[in-house]
């Protein structure tokens, strides 16, 4: 059998790997984004910008555990203008590039996407889902603000946009957010967010593991991958496969890439093994994945899409 093909396209931009890095993964600063850019990684996903550069909260802000991993790191970035900036050279390692927008007010966000946009990133991922910001609530979970928000982000930009959202734990709120989308459109979801406010525990020292929030963070990695592959499937669902989906969420083997292409993600992006693995994690899972796919007799990656089988 020939090599399987691992490309993909979304919202019309083709992408030579379908395995990217999530957002907030080695993607802060013009090194990471570089490093990024030399790799496997089938494209690259900038950190989510606000207004201003970000220190983010106090550390330890970021544990790594057996199964995955915890963050508050309080959305650190240099601020959408040095990504505008950044953008063009970016674009020399010719491979998609997704910019992240995020925002301390709503009406940051359209400002922002305003600006990037005529960066001329391929893709905007709109993040409605960061968990970590004391005092503000995951804008996913308000479906009349998440409505408003698209609309005015799509108003000013004209590169395909998307949204990332948080996990949806019950088939009502599903439904909510496809209605959303129903009435204010984008161009393809990433699927999930971390399973945000949780709460790790060392009981040796009897502390919690990370410092903003009191402990509470957004959960990733394995753990975490059973209710990333339920929200990709349901909105596959929702939408019968017609919006494009990146699923992003315990993705730390080929296997687990071919489980969220069976739930119906085109494309994934790696979040926790990417920063336990470094930037080689994009090798090891292209090879991986390509395994999987000759095995079980799919010439591409895209043919796996939504093949989820019933019982
Ligand atoms: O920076 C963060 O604390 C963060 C963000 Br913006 C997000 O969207 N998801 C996450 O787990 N952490």
């Amino acid at each position: 059998m020939t090599e399987p093909d691992l490309s993909c396209t979304i919202a019309g931009v083709r992408f030579p790997l379908c395995l990217m890095n999530a957002s907030g993964a080695l993607c802060v600063t013009r090194e990471e984004l570089e490093a990024l850019g030399r790799s496997r990684a089938g494209a690259i996903v900038t950190k989510s910008m606000t207004l201003e550069f970000r220190k983010g909260n106090p550390e330890p802000r970021y544990y790594p555990f057996g199964g995955g991993s915890i963050n508050s790191m309080g959305l650190p970035n240099l601020g959408y203008q040095a990504y505008a900036e950044l953008i063009p050279a970016l674009k020399a390692f010719k491979k998609p590039v997704i910019a992240s927008v995020a925002g301390l007010a709503e009406d940051d966000f359209p400002e922002i996407a305003r600006t990037i946009s005529k960066a001329g990133p391929d893709l905007i991922e709109v993040n409605l889902s960061c968990p970590n910001i004391p005092g503000k609530p995951q804008i996913g979970y308000d479906f009349e603000a998440s409505e408003r928000l698209i609309r005015k982000v799509r108003a000013v930009v004209d590169r395909p946009m998307g949204v990332k959202l948080p996990p949806y734990f019950d088939p009502a709120h599903h439904a909510a957010m496809a209605d959303v989308l129903k009435r204010a459109p984008v161009d393809f979801l990433s699927l999930i967010n971390s399973v945000g406010n949780a709460l790790v525990i060392d009981p040796e020292t009897e502390t919690v593991v990370i410092k903003p929030k009191g402990g509470f963070g957004g959960l990733g990695g394995s753990v975490i991958k059973a209710v990333a592959l339920a929200n990709v499937r349901a909105f596959w669902k929702a939408f019968a496969g017609r919006i494009p989906i990146i699923g992003v969420g315990g993705v730390a083997s080929g296997t687990d890439v071919f489980e969220h292409l069976l739930a119906g993600a085109s494309a994934v992006q790696v979040g926790t093994a990417l920063v336990e693995e470094g930037t080689g994690v994009f090798d090891r899972l292209a090879g991986e994945l390509r395994d999987v796919l000759k095995k079980k007799g799919y010439p591409s990656s895209t043919a796996a899409v939504g093949k989820l089988k019933e019982l």
